[in-house]
């Protein structure tokens, strides 16, 4: 099976045509906490600490020189004994009280509300961000290369009939979050090159 996915921004309007059209399949709810610098010691490196509610996830990319351009593929760490040792924290108290007393604070605080509808042959993954956005995930799985491109026209038909529109490059959750809540270090990653605008 080959999966052919695009990712859109919903409004308002489009997250109520979609709850009203389609068929809820599951729904959880998530918070991430994203730690760094106020330099971004980390975001510059292209590395990311999160917590996501109570557990702690450090992605660190594969080849950290790639060029910025190519695809990046992160190592994921997921327990505090190496996360701690990837960040050469000590061990003196919790992981978040060490954190802070090395100069890390959240960054970015949302919480995501992930539904998963099902529509016809269309599965739509929506978060919904407690910031007041919503990306839309829409998918068809198909089962020969020679129908991609009319599963991609029938997606941009969907997407044009309930208004959906094209994520742009720099749309993520995360930076988003951080364009409108935390400038300067948005300003910072997007100076660094690792946020394009
Ligand atoms: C890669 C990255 C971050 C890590 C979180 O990314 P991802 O795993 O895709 O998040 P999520 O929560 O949607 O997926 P899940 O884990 O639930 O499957 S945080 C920042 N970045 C880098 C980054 C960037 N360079 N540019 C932009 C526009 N956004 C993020």
């Amino acid at each position: 099976m080959i999966e052919v996915e695009k990712k859109f921004v919903l409004s308002p309007e489009a997250e109520t045509k979609i709850a009203q059209l389609a068929t809820l399949k599951s729904e959880k709810v998530m918070t991430d906490a994203y730690f760094d610098t106020a330099d971004a010691k980390l975001g510059l490196h292209d590395t990311w600490l999160r917590a996501r509610d109570t557990h702690y996830e450090l992605k660190v990319p594969l080849r950290p020189d790639a060029d910025k351009s190519s695809v990046v593929y992160y190592r994921e760490l997921i327990d505090d004994v190496s996360i701690r040792g990837e960040l050469d924290l000590p061990h003196s108290d919790s992981l978040e009280a060490d954190l802070g007393k090395a100069g890390f604070m959240v960054q970015a605080k949302f919480t995501t509300t992930r539904r998963h509808y099902q529509y016809e042959n269309f599965t739509i993954d929506l978060d919904i961000l407690d910031f007041g956005y919503t990306i839309g995930e829409v998918e068809l799985l198909i089962e020969d290369d020679d129908d991609v491109a009319a599963a991609e026209a029938k997606i941009e038909a969907f997407a044009k009939e309930y208004g959906l529109k094209g994520l742009p490059q720099s749309g993520s959750k995360f930076a988003e979050y951080l364009r409108r809540k935390n400038k300067s270090y948005y300003d910072i990653l997007v100076k660094g090159g690792v946020i394009k605008v």
